[in-house]
């Protein structure tokens, strides 16, 4: 039985022409800044996002990592979400690695961060304080459900971050998918960012990698930050040929996950002791709870459906009741409604 895998993008396999493609790949040594392909996939991402600069990285976990040391130093504090993928799942690496302190605020069920909360979050020029440093956002927001945030908000932060000389991060490992959502080209939804990490292994299907993208001063500077965590790579091209077609190609297509995640959800939201908040479904991912009187419980439904369908599920950290569901390019119409049918099944 062919497997499912709906529990997240990140899961998606490289298509066979990126296989082709990193096959043939042009290298040389990227440490010496001479891998065609990198420097390739670089500047089409950059020029994409409308930034001067990009640096490929390992993931969007180092993407943030390498962002936040490079725009704060040791005893700084950023604003960010306590939802963000940067405070909840990264191991608190700023703070681990880089000695920048978390000043997090709750984030609103649209995604953003209240523009006032942010405001008092700045601290002011005292002994007592940290310096603040960073604001961070992260579209499309993961741990909410795959929310897309407004170039209109955006700019409004990047607002208050110029008035106050702070920097913007934004994590974007699911940009594009925003950027099809809100039907916005992608660099107006990151103008008013300092820097943008999205990833090209979720959605995109690219085996590895992230860029990260913002002015050539900072890039440079990103560069060293890489190096001392130990990102520096020789022939990477290898896995920049599979960006540049994840860039090319798939950035194009993400409507086709946006529509399957709706048809799963509409199904879900059909299937008695499942809840789905239809509203809410806005990208390629979403949740759905299972109620306490139902027949099995959701750790129940996942390892039943993994046993008897070859169907994987996910889960949320802190919510036992709560499942999360990813489409991805694998994740085809058909396999839409086997996973309907075997969740029906089960849940009968
Ligand atoms: N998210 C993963 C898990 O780590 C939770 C997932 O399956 O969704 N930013 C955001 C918003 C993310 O969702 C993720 C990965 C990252 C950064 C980190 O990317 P990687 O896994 O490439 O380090």
């Amino acid at each position: 039985m062919e497997t499912i895998d709906l529990r997240s993008d990140t899961v998606s396999w490289p298509l066979p022409e990126m296989r082709e493609a990193m096959a043939n790949a042009p290298v040389g040594d990227d440490v010496y800044g001479e891998d065609p392909t990198i420097n390739q996939l670089q500047q089409e991402a950059a020029d994409m996002l409308g930034k001067e600069a990009g640096l490929f990285v390992s993931s969007g976990t180092q993407g943030n990592i390498v962002a936040a040391l490079t725009h704060c130093g040791r005893g700084d504090e950023m604003i960010l979400a306590r939802e963000a993928h940067m405070f909840r799942y990264e191991q608190g690496a700023s703070a681990a690695l880089g000695g920048i302190q978390p000043n997090i605020l709750d984030v609103q069920p649209d995604g953003t961060l209240r523009l006032d909360a942010i405001k008092r979050a700045i601290r002011g020029d005292d002994q007592h304080f940290p310096r603040t440093k960073l604001i961070c956002l992260e579209n499309t927001q993961g741990t909410i459900g795959g929310i897309p945030i407004t170039a209109e908000y955006t700019n409004e932060v990047g607002a208050i971050a110029r008035e106050n000389g702070l920097k913007l991060h934004i994590d974007g490992a699911r940009l594009f998918n925003a950027a099809t959502a809100l039907d916005t080209p992608v660099n107006e939804l990151v103008a008013a960012a300092d820097s943008v990490s999205f990833c090209l292994s979720k959605g995109l299907c690219a085996p590895v990698g992230s860029v990260l993208v913002g002015s050539k001063a900072f890039i440079h500077e990103a560069h060293r930050t890489r190096k001392i965590l130990g990102g520096g790579m020789r022939q990477a091209g290898i896995l920049a040929a599979a960006g540049l077609i994840a860039l090319r190609k798939m950035t194009k297509r993400l409507h086709e996950d946006h529509a399957n995640a709706c048809s799963l959800a509409e199904g879900i939201a059909e299937i008695p002791h499942l809840s789905v908040d239809l509203s809410r479904v806005k990208t390629n991912m979403f949740f759905f709870d299972v109620a306490d009187n139902a027949p099995i419980t959701a750790d129940e439904l996942r390892a039943r459906l993994k046993a008897e369908y070859n169907l994987l599920i996910g889960g949320f950290y802190g919510m036992p009741n709560r499942v999360r569901l990813v489409t991805h390019y694998w994740i085809t119409p058909e396999k839409v409604d086997a996973a309907l049918s075997a969740i029906r099944e089960v849940m009968s």
